[in-house]
């Protein structure tokens, strides 16, 4: 289980836009800015170059009370002591790796249409990642944009924390909060702007606004 309010913002630590930036130097900065959540994601480095990493992630991410999740690597987050692990949909299914985790950890799942939501969600992931919801350059997903029907839709059957991604930016990050997603996660808008920090507050507090109920 997950709160909602941990999905807010979830700064995914992607190296490629990163300007020569380590991962923890990245999550450090999002963390200052206000995310609720680190996704470490590197589809280039080992586990074994990226344990010490994690490990130090693991430890500001618990004294600063945000959730800390790897990408792909189960054996990297269980190593790590990370709070979980995202799974995409040719990764493990989500019931292997929930006989792998335990009930303690965590377990996100990327999903792409409102069939690999429900089945996700029915094989035990304890929230979703949805998109993309807008065109992005950082991932070539192989899906046409969703856009904000497909969380409206999900927010209808489903009761787990939905994260929006995609092509989130400081223009677009409502739409997707006002349509019911519980947060957004953020590569290129966040790691790629010259003051991380910033660009994670800016979008933190974007957040807060979109969330607070209207009359
Ligand atoms: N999964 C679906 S879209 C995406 C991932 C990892 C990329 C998101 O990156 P950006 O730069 O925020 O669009
Ligand atoms: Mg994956």
């Amino acid at each position: 289980m997950i709160a909602p309010q941990a999905c807010r913002l979830c700064v995914i630590t992607d190296p490629s836009l990163a300007r020569g930036l380590s991962h923890f130097d990245i999550a450090a900065r999002a963390i200052d800015g206000g995310a609720t959540m680190i996704q470490l994601r590197d589809k280039a480095a080992g586990p074994r170059q990226l344990l010490s990493e994690a490990r130090r992630i693991t430890q500001l991410c618990r004294e600063r009370g945000v959730r800390f999740i790897v990408n792909d690597r189960l054996d990297l987050a269980l190593a790590a002591d990370a709070d979980g692990v995202h799974l995409g949909q040719d990764d493990l299914p989500p019931a292997a790796a929930r006989a792998i985790l335990g009930s303690d950890k965590l377990l996100g799942v990327s999903t792409h249409s409102f069939e690999q939501a429900l089945e996700a969600a029915e094989q035990g992931a304890d929230y979703l990642g949805i998109g993309p919801i807008f065109a992005t350059g950082t991932k070539a997903t192989g899906y046409e944009p969703r856009g904000c029907d497909i969380i409206r839709q999900l927010r209808a059957r489903i009761d787990l924390p939905l994260i929006a991604i995609g092509g989130i930016t400081l223009d677009n990050v409502a739409e997707v909060i006002q349509a019911g997603a519980a947060g957004a996660a953020v590569i290129s808008a966040i790691v790629g702007a010259d003051d991380i920090a910033a660009a994670t507050a800016a979008f933190a507090a974007a957040i807060r606004h979109a969330a607070q109920p209207r009359q």
